[in-house]
């Protein structure tokens, strides 16, 4: 009997659920590039590139490891479009009497999924995803009875859970659970980022880059140069040189932007361990091994294992648990529509500008640029959640619902009114000045928040305070930007919103 075995594209995993107990004589692995995926946002063309060429490559490698695969090629006049319609169809050509698939990323996936096995009259199992920490099981028994949930307590929990970065008495390593107090540092003058690994792409890659280009000509961002691995080696050695070249000087300056290096010390790994090719298990371990041979310190591997076993493991959880309808919610009422420049990058602040610019050459900008720039910006002016999110799920090659949606709407847009953040992460020009060399070269002056030429985040974000102060004044974590704006005259105040209005009005 065989078994028709689906892969998805962000499921590239040899160790997948799916592939668990692959009769090799008989059974067939599917892998299928359909217009539904590619379509069902305007994803940035190096995000497809890719995903398609790592989904040829990987089904290179199963059929090297002697596994028979049907991969179903975009531009195959048959194609359907669709995973139902190719699952349909491979059924038909390979005389399956089952389908076996991991659980997707997505629900709008797993909901599609659902309705196959009547469709298609033979059973479908749909498998757990084990390349997580925390299964969706395991996460709703840590969520049940809590008031409120805190990425801190649910990472601390994962630590004791996984060891990791644990001391001989089972206490954390260095004496801390958190060490973000100390990567925090604005970047010295004159600190040089390492060069960062890059790979030419190959034949496949060539031939998925012409798709690309002939396919999706109108979609945001740069196809080339196209320097993502899309192995698991290469990704693997983009990971050993953050280790070697990074991982040291990662956590001070984790929150620094600077113009020209997009990169800085970040790992930029999101988009391999988002598909698949590299596992979160393996990259956590690397990095408190680190830490154990004394190849780095304590706040630069607690900083980045704080990320993977505890921001990412955490907003999946927050997802599964609150999906379908966590996208619903509009805490704030914001409700303007997502201004042009965010595709274009033109726009005077130089901030934004940049994060842009960046995001269209590399298909990723740092989650500061992400979460301070355009997030702050987004949630300043009160762009309607939903664009936004849509924006981001296009334009970042690792974004997948489940980890773009709770990040763009809990997190930086603050819609879900605090279910995933304890305050908004709203913050003026000072903070960006802070942490940046942007403002220097920017038409707006930070120094100022009211008259001609003030910095706009500045205008937005008392604004923003005002505007929203029946909802956020009473939450104790912005007791200190309430105060200061009380300080302000009636005047100044009423200045600063009919300036704020007028900025807003030209955004188009
Ligand atoms: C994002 C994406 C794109 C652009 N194209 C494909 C594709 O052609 N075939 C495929 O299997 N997967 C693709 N993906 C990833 C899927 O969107 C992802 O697997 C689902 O969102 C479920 O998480
Ligand atoms: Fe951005 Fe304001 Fe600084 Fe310009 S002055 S770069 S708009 S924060």
């Amino acid at each position: 009997m065989t078994t028709l075995r689906l892969v998805l594209g962000d499921q590239l995993t040899p160790e997948i659920s799916s592939l668990a107990d692959t009769d090799r004589g008989r059974d067939v692995v599917l892998l299928c590039e359909v217009a539904a995926e590619t379509g069902y946002v305007p994803h940035h063309k190096k995000k497809i590139a890719f995903i398609l060429s790592a989904m040829r490559h990987f089904a290179g490698e199963l059929r090297g490891a002697g596994l028979e695969v049907d991969h179903v090629r975009l531009d195959d006049p048959a194609n359907t479009g669709s995973f139902a319609g190719e699952v349909a169809r491979a059924v038909a050509r390979h005389g399956a009497r089952r389908v076996v698939v991991t659980e997707p990323g997505e629900w709008r996936v797993l909901a599609d999924m659902q309705d196959w096995q009547s469709a298609l009259g033979i059973p479908v199992e749909i498998r757990e995803d084990t390349r997580f920490f925390c299964s969706r099981a395991r996460f709703a028994r840590w969520a049940e009875g809590r008031r409120g949930l805190r990425m801190e307590f649910f990472y601390r929990e994962m630590r004791r859970e996984h060891g990791i970065l644990l001391d001989a008495a089972g206490e954390p390593a260095g004496g801390a659970w958190n060490f973000d107090r100390e990567n925090r540092k604005p970047l010295p003058a004159g600190s040089q980022p390492p060069r960062r690994a890059s790979f030419a792409p190959d034949a496949v890659t060539r031939e998925v880059i012409d798709l690309v280009a002939r396919r999706f000509a109108s979609h945001f961002g740069d196809l080339e140069p196209f320097g993502f691995a899309v192995t698991r080696a290469d990704a693997r050695r983009a990971f050993d040189a953050f280790l070697a070249d990074c991982l040291p000087h990662f956590g001070d300056h984790q929150d620094a932007m600077k113009t020209g290096e997009p990169f800085l010390w970040h790992a930029v790994i999101s988009p391999y361990l988002n598909v698949g090719l590299l596992d979160p298990r393996d990259v956590v371990r690397a990095a408190a091994a680190a830490y154990a041979s004394g190849r780095a310190k304590i706040n630069a591997v607690e900083g980045f294992v704080r990320q993977i076993l505890g921001w990412r493991e955490f907003v999946r959880g927050i997802y599964w648990l609150r999906m379908p309808g966590y996208g619903d919610s509009n805490a704030l009422n914001a409700t303007r529509p997502l201004p042009a420049f965010y595709w274009t990058g033109e726009t005077r602040m130089n901030c934004v500008a940049q994060a842009v610019a960046e995001t269209r050459a590399n298909a990723y900008a740092h989650h500061i640029q992400r979460l301070m720039v355009t997030g702050n910006f987004a949630l300043l002016a009160g762009i309607a959640p939903a664009e936004v999110e849509a924006w981001y799920l296009a334009v970042y090659a690792d974004a997948f619902d489940w980890v773009e949606l709770p990040n763009t709407h809990g997190m930086a847009l603050f819609a879900d009114g605090g279910y995933l953040a304890s305050k908004p992460y709203a913050a003026s020009g000072k903070y960006i000045d802070r942490m940046s060399d942007y403002c220097g070269a920017c038409a707006y002056d930070v120094s100022r928040s009211d008259g001609d030429g003030s910095c706009p985040f500045n205008r937005l974000y008392w604004d923003f305070l005002m505007r929203n102060a029946e909802t956020l004044s009473r939450n104790p974590r912005m007791a200190m930007p309430y105060r200061t704006l009380a300080r302000f005259t009636p005047e100044r105040r009423a200045r600063i919103r009919a300036e704020a209005q007028s900025f807003l009005e030209t955004l188009a």
